[in-house]
Parts: structure tokens; sequence; C-alpha cells
């Protein structure tokens, strides 16, 4: 054999598709963060699916074209051949259908269950509700404390000390607990998010549980998932949403449920506290 032969054939194929293509999925060192979801796995699979299904059409075709160049390429003359518009419409079409129905056929039979489960079946009753409001450049999360009913919000009435603008007429919104890029939920607990953006699209992601979902000015997008694991998680935007966008983290603690409770049940005697002093001092102010 040649030696140019060896080269062309086995070494760069090695070095610039197979290499390559082996460690985008995964072969040589996990690069997806460590799983913390019910549902996240199944995201998992479809990504994979999509990866290798692409790498084997990319396989086969470098080797057809690798084919094509040793056989062909070496000639002095390239010899004309008659166009046959027929057999190339049918090989277009027919590669197309092939790749649309394996790749995309494929992911999207493994992505409508998840994507069923995220946002038309409806959460568990007994889902812990959090509030998460985008803001340039902050995760404004809130709680609906113990009436478990988030008290109404009024745009015209955001201030430093109201970031949500809560109306404070609303009975509803006294118990409400307002933190900033920080959030606590139970493992094994079914928890629903309720997503909404004050100023500009953003996009909050949770990685190690495969959550991204867009933030919309306007709306108010529900998502539930399940977390599996305890531990401390990072809160990120994944949408550049102007000059502070890198100042767009925060944390996602797991814990316990009894744990869970015990820090709710603190954090909402501190609100509860809160409203009373303000109380008081507006009985005392004339
Ligand atoms: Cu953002």
């Amino acid at each position: 054999m040649k030696k140019w032969l060896l080269i062309d054939l086995i070494l760069l194929p090695v070095i610039f598709i197979l290499f390559p293509s082996l460690w985008s999925i995964g072969a040589f060192h996990p690069w997806f963060p460590p799983l913390a979801s019910k549902l996240g796995g199944k995201i998992d699979q479809m990504v994979i699916y999509t990866l290798i299904v692409v790498v084997i059409f990319m396989l086969v075709g470098h080797l057809f074209l690798s084919w094509f160049i040793v056989r062909f390429g070496r000639q002095k003359e390239a010899e004309t051949q008659t166009l046959n518009p027929k057999a190339e419409t049918l090989l277009a079409v027919g590669i197309s259908l092939l790749m649309a129905v394996s790749a995309e056929g494929g992911a999207m039979a493994l992505a409508r269950p998840v994507w069923k489960k995220l946002y038309i079946i409806p959460p568990p009753s007994h889902a812990i509700q959090v509030e998460i409001t985008a803001q340039q450049w902050d995760w404004l999360v809130r709680y609906p404390g113990p009436d478990g009913v988030f008290g109404k919000t009024n745009p015209k009435l955001i201030s430093f000390m109201n970031p949500l603008g809560i109306v404070p007429s609303d009975p509803a919104g006294k118990d409400d607990l307002v933190l900033k890029d920080e959030m606590v939920l139970p493992v094994n607990h079914p928890a629903v998010i309720y997503l909404r953006s004050m100023d500009v699209i953003h996009s909050l992601d949770l990685p190690n549980f495969r959550i991204r979902q867009d933030a919309t000015p306007g709306m108010t997008i529900r998502i539930w998932f399940t977390p599996t694991k305890k531990g401390t998680y990072p809160i990120a935007c994944s949408q550049i949403c102007g000059r502070g966008h890198y100042l767009m983290q925060g944390k996602l603690k797991i814990v316990s449920y009894k744990n869970y409770q015990e820090w709710l049940q603190k954090e909402e005697k501190e609100v509860s506290g809160r409203g009373e002093k303000e109380g008081q001092e507006g009985e005392k102010s004339p």
C-alpha cells in the first residue's frame, strides 16, 4: 500500500472525524452536567441519539467522499459524464428523507413525551409553587406563603423595597416571600415554576435539571419538574440580555423535605415579623 493512501484513508479520518465524533458523544469523558431531575435523563437520551445519528451520517458521507477521491482523484483528465436528472433528484430526495426520518423523526419521538410532561400535563396538586421573575440582572424568586396564593402585582408599584410591585391592599400578598437569586426546593417532590420577565427576554437555565426556558415579557410560562438529588446547583441566564447578563447567577438548593419546611418557616417568620413592624410603624405615624 502506498504511503499517501495510509495517511489519507486511516490517519486523517481518525484525527478529523472519528476522534471529534467520539468526543462529541461523550465517549472519553461525560460532558453533561451531573443529572438531578427525573425527566432530564430523557433529554440526555435525545441529545445522544441526535449526536449518534449525525455522526453516522457524517462518517458514511466522508467514507464515500474518500472513496471517490481515491478512485477518481488521480486521473489525469476528468471524465465528463452525462447528467441524469432523474437519478440525481431521486438521490437528493432519498437522502434528505432518510435524514429527516432518522434524525428528526427519532428526536421527535423521544422528545414528544418530555414536551407533554413539561408543558401540557398539569403538575400534581401537591407540587411546590414558585414564581420566578427575571429582570436585568436578577432572578426574583417568590413563594406564595402559608395561604398558597400569590398576591396581585402592579408594575406601577415596583420600588426598591417592593421589587415585584406586590399590591399592599391584597391580603394574599402579605405573606409572599420574595428572594433574590436564591431558591430552595425539596428532593423527590414536584415543583412548578411560573416564569415571567419584567423587561427583556431572559432564559432560565437550570443545567442539572435539563431545563432551559425563555422568560418573555407579558407571558407567564409554567414548567414543572422533580429534583432527584440533594445539592446546590447553579441558576443561569442563557439569553444575552444586556451588559450585566453575566450577573444573572443564582443558586438552587435541593434539600430534604424536612429541611425545606424548616427553612420556609424561618423565612416566612421573618416576612410576618416585618409585616407586623410595618403595621406598628404605620399606626404610630400621624
Ligand atoms: Cu438574563
